[in-house]
């Protein structure tokens, strides 16, 4: 049968997170950035965000908060846009389960459209997606000309034999490994925000970060990769170790948009290490002080790259929280295990000087590896409080799929393979007590975590009182049901 593809629905499936989390949302920008070159090609196209929809429909079940729209609120928005072709995102293996009762759904309403599968998770396994039935492609790695591609080949009813694309053929599949990734990221347009109505997420007010400084925040991505090559990151192997940045004149044209067309007043960056590149970071923060947005990372900065200038002009840009990946407190962690290079002599020395310009310091830190120590654990859990972060994250390391780590367990018979609970608190690897890797029994490890976390808010409190109250203020006052959760895990 030969279809002709003129309408695109992309859909982000329901969220489902441990229940003490703070339920965050921001605008789904991988889909945003489908749908911006999908219109770029005239398809015509809806994203429905299940997360966001039904952000208030919340099930409560073993620990978990499931959050989204219902299946049958998906199902009204397929009949609304009578789409020829849905392409659903999977970005995290905890997600798997949403994920598969998203294309369920699909499947049940006996349409003819193909569904199509993309994101980090899918890309892994994309035998598990296509020959358990819930998707007919699977796009692997970044999805802008892929899926345009996709959709060519399909409307000329020819196979997609093309590089990152997995498709069924009959009962069994055909895999095209990702061999290339986009090198020009300027040759993407920018994400396209009216796919979608920004004031929902903005009136939600959690976003990735999600104790912002102000109400109205966006997400903004300006480089794809990291050069480090730590054994529990699955960014490395699916946006790749070489940094790709856009162009600052790109970034400040989504600013201005941003600014203009959105009355946006904070950014979060969502990269993975935007700071690498110390004259691209530079000119940035140069170029987009005048925006005068507050700006935030909710993940990891490469801080060793961090220096008085970069910090003043990081301050004069509006930047008022950093993430330090520091990961742990030991050296021979960090090199035995982690591989990741971390000078530990200068955080300190780096934190006090973002505390002069006023800038707030978030850590974050993963415990729990085969081979590390209990001590090593003990002194990771203790470090923050000596190098005075204003609030941390402490993370159970988590064996993810396509990962140095991932491989490592399952050849040792370390995994406890449930994908559910690949969260920031479960402990997913089990190590026999007589292995030269054992260090603690998981329980043991959640609990102290846990623990270590709640001491450690409590010392901020005290020994921050100003930035821990400008830290939650906004937070508390738009949220003040959630008093209680800001003592659990913030970041
Ligand atoms: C921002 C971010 C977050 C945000 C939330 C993001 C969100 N949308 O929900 C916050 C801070 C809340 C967060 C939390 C967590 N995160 Co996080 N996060 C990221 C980060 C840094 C950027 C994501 C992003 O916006 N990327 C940019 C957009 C453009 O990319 P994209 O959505 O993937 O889309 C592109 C392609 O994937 C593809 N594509 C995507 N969907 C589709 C669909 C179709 C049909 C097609 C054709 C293509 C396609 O095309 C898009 C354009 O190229 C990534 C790392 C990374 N660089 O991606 C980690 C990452 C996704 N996070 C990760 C993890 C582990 C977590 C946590 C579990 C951490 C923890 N321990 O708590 C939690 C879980 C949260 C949850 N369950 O909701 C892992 C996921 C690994 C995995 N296998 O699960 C990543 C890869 C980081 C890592 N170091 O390994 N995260």
């Amino acid at each position: 049968m030969s279809i002709r593809i003129k309408k695109v629905l992309l859909v982000n499936p329901p969220n489902t997170m441990p229940i003490d989390s703070v339920r965050r949302i921001g605008e789904p920008l991988g889909l945003l950035y489908l749908g911006a070159a999908l219109k770029k090609e005239r398809y015509r196209v809806t994203v429905f965000d299940m997360a966001c929809e039904g952000y208030n429909n919340c099930n409560v079940k073993d620990g978990y908060v499931t959050y989204g729209s219902s299946s049958d609120d998906l199902k009204k928005a397929v009949e609304e846009s009578e789409p020829d072709i849905v392409g659903v995102s999977c970005m995290f293996t905890a997600r798997e389960k949403d994920t598969f009762t998203t294309c369920l759904a699909l499947r049940e309403m006996d349409k003819e459209f193909p569904v199509v599968l993309g994101g980090l998770h899918p890309s892994l396994f994309p035998e598990r997606f296509i020959n358990g039935g819930y998707a007919d492609y699977v796009v692997m790695g970044e999805g802008e000309f892929r899926f345009v591609k996709l959709l060519q080949r399909i409307n000329e009813n020819r196979t997609p034999d093309f590089d990152g694309v997995a498709y069924r053929v009959g009962n069994s599949y055909e895999i095209n490994p990702m061999m290339t990734r986009i090198d020009d990221l300027d040759s993407v347009s920018i994400p396209d925000r009216d796919l979608i109505d920004m004031e929902k997420y903005i009136r939600i007010g959690t976003p990735y970060a999600p104790f912002s400084y102000k109400q109205r925040v966006a997400q903004i991505l300006t480089t794809r990769g990291c050069p480090n090559k730590c054994n529990f990151c699955a960014t490395v192997n699916y946006w790749g170790r070489k940094i790709r940045a856009r162009s600052v004149d790109n970034i400040i044209d989504e600013m201005e948009i941003l600014k203009e067309k959105y009355n946006i007043e904070e950014v979060q960056f969502v990269d993975d290490n935007m700071t690498f590149n110390k004259k691209f970071a530079e000119e940035l923060f140069v170029k987009m002080s005048k925006f005068n947005f507050k700006w935030c990372t909710p993940h990891g900065l490469m801080f060793n790259t961090l220096d008085d200038n970069l910090i003043k002009l990081m301050a004069k840009s509006g930047a008022y929280q950093l993430t330090f990946a520091i990961e742990s407190a030991s050296e021979r962690v960090l090199k035995e295990i982690i591989h990741k290079a971390v000078n530990l002599k200068i955080v300190k020395e780096i934190v006090e000087e973002a505390h002069a310009f006023d800038i707030s310091v978030h850590g974050m830190f993963v415990t729990g590896f085969p081979g590390e120590t209990k001590k090593e654990i003990m002194d990771t859990l203790d470090f923050p409080f000596w190098a005075g972060f204003d609030s941390v994250s402490y993370f159970v390391v988590q064996p993810l799929p396509g990962t140095e780590l991932y491989r490592q367990c399952k050849e040792k018979g370390y995994l406890a393979e449930n994908f559910s609970t690949m969260d920031f608190k479960t402990a997913n690897i089990r190590i026999p007590k007589d292995s030269p890797d054992y260090n603690i029994e998981p329980e043991e490890l959640m609990e102290l975590v846990d623990r270590r976390t709640r001491e450690f808010n409590e010392w901020a409190k005290n020994q921050y009182p100003e930035r821990w109250k400008r830290k939650f203020e906004r937070y508390l006052n738009y949220h003040p049901e959630n008093k209680n959760i800001i003592m659990g895990r913030v970041t």
